[in-house]
């Protein structure tokens, strides 16, 4: 489903609040990816601890919120912005693309939770169809 201007906006306005809590909100939304889907941990494993509180954790969370604010800036291309992500995914690290839902709705879980009042139900179905579409995007060159 292919992002609205409205959704565009809506998504912008809610990353421009989200940016400067990037480093939080992501470490949050992949230690609780970590606990609450146990599968995920494998691609990690060789961090050793995968605790939500662990340094690498709230490191990589910070990196994925990174790569997410691009996203948002290449809001009109996010195939060919999330590309070489997708190949490194793909062929590189090997992450089972279904991953990308769940890292997907972590992250929509904690801004919600970073940001009830903003938190609309028309904000929420944008948000989503933006997660929706970055996961496609980073599944691009599974082929
Ligand atoms: Ni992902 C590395 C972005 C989902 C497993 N990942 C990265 C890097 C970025 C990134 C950026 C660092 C790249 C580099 O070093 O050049 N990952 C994203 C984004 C999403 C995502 C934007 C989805 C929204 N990654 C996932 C998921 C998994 C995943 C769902 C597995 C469950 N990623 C990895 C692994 C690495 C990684 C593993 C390498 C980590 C390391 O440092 O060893």
């Amino acid at each position: 489903m292919s992002l609205s201007d409205k959704d565009k906006a809506a998504v912008k306005a809610l990353w421009a609040k989200a940016e400067v809590k990037s480093n939080e909100i992501g470490a949050e939304a992949l230690g609780r990816m970590l606990v609450s889907y146990p599968q995920t941990k494998t691609y990690f494993a060789h961090w050793g601890d995968l605790r939500p509180q662990s340094a690498k954790v709230k490191k990589h969370g910070a990196t994925i919120m990174a790569a997410l604010g691009k996203a948002v800036k290449g809001i009109d291309d996010l195939t060919g912005t999330l590309s070489a992500l997708s190949e490194l995914h793909a062929f590189t690290l090997r992450v089972d693309p279904a991953n990308f839902k769940i890292l997907g709705h972590n992250i929509i879980l904690v801004l919600a939770m970073f940001f009830p009042a903003d938190f609309t139900p028309e904000v929420h179905v944008s948000v989503e169809k933006f997660l929706q579409n970055v996961a496609w995007a980073l599944s691009e060159k599974y082929r």
